[in-house]
């Protein structure tokens, strides 16, 4: 079967990013827009790779999609969509995976940013995957399923953030046991602009049991 959609990949210019974590905050935003399957942004080369879906964007959109979250993106005369590529490839599933894992392999695979489409394929006990060759390779896509086979859970790693986090002194307001919402407060230090207060904020947000975070970053 083939893909109705049409990738593309741009390079823009991105202007006013200070740190790491503007890198972190416009990976993260433009990457979760509908239709941008793969964002790469290079604090040094000032600039943003992205992969999309041409039926969603256009180079013109990202680049205002970049300049809503207050940063520069310069779309140059010689900036143009190049077309790419994808592949479609049978993964094969070992047969000691409980359904289960099989399941839990498919559904990571579908998770991955270079993989567009996961089919399984009972009758070849493999899983048909579609994916972007430039990014990943059908060796690496069989490590992910075959990296089930040992054990159903592996704790998903959150990626630690650079900011130190100074632990204590930590306000809390009901005892540990009790089921009702607690309010922490903690103090982070390393943090330098605006969008590192966002990214603290996305990603502890999305944490379970987090019901609100509000992060202040106050200039000393
Ligand atoms: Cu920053």
């Amino acid at each position: 079967m083939t893909l109705k959609v049409k990738l593309s990949s741009v390079c823009l210019g991105v202007e006013g990013m200070t740190c790491a974590s503007c890198v972190q905050s416009i990976e993260q935003r433009i990457g979760g827009l509908p239709g941008v399957v793969h964002i790469k942004v290079s604090l040094e080369l000032k600039n943003a790779s992205i992969i999309f879906d041409h039926s969603h964007h256009t180079p013109e959109s990202l680049a205002e999609a970049v300049e809503d979250m207050g940063f520069d993106s310069i779309l140059s005369d010689t900036t143009t969509a190049s077309v790419v590529l994808t592949e479609t490839q049978l993964v094969p599933i070992p047969a000691l995976l409980t359904p289960e894992a099989q399941q839990e392999a498919l559904t990571r695979l579908a998770q991955l940013q270079a993989v567009l489409e996961v089919q399984e394929n009972k009758d070849q006990r493999g899983v048909s995957v579609t994916f972007i060759p430039s990014l990943i390779s059908v060796v690496q896509l069989g490590e992910v399923v075959s990296s089930m086979a040992p054990l159903l859970e592996v704790p998903t790693s959150n990626s630690p953030t650079e900011e130190t986090l100074v632990p204590a002194p930590a306000t809390v307001s009901a005892p540990a046991t009790s089921s009702q919402p607690q309010l922490v407060k903690m103090r982070i230090e390393g943090m330098v602009c605006l969008s590192c207060t966002t990214t603290i904020e996305g990603k502890i947000g999305k944490l379970k049991g987090v019901e609100k975070i509000k992060g202040y970053f106050v200039i000393a």
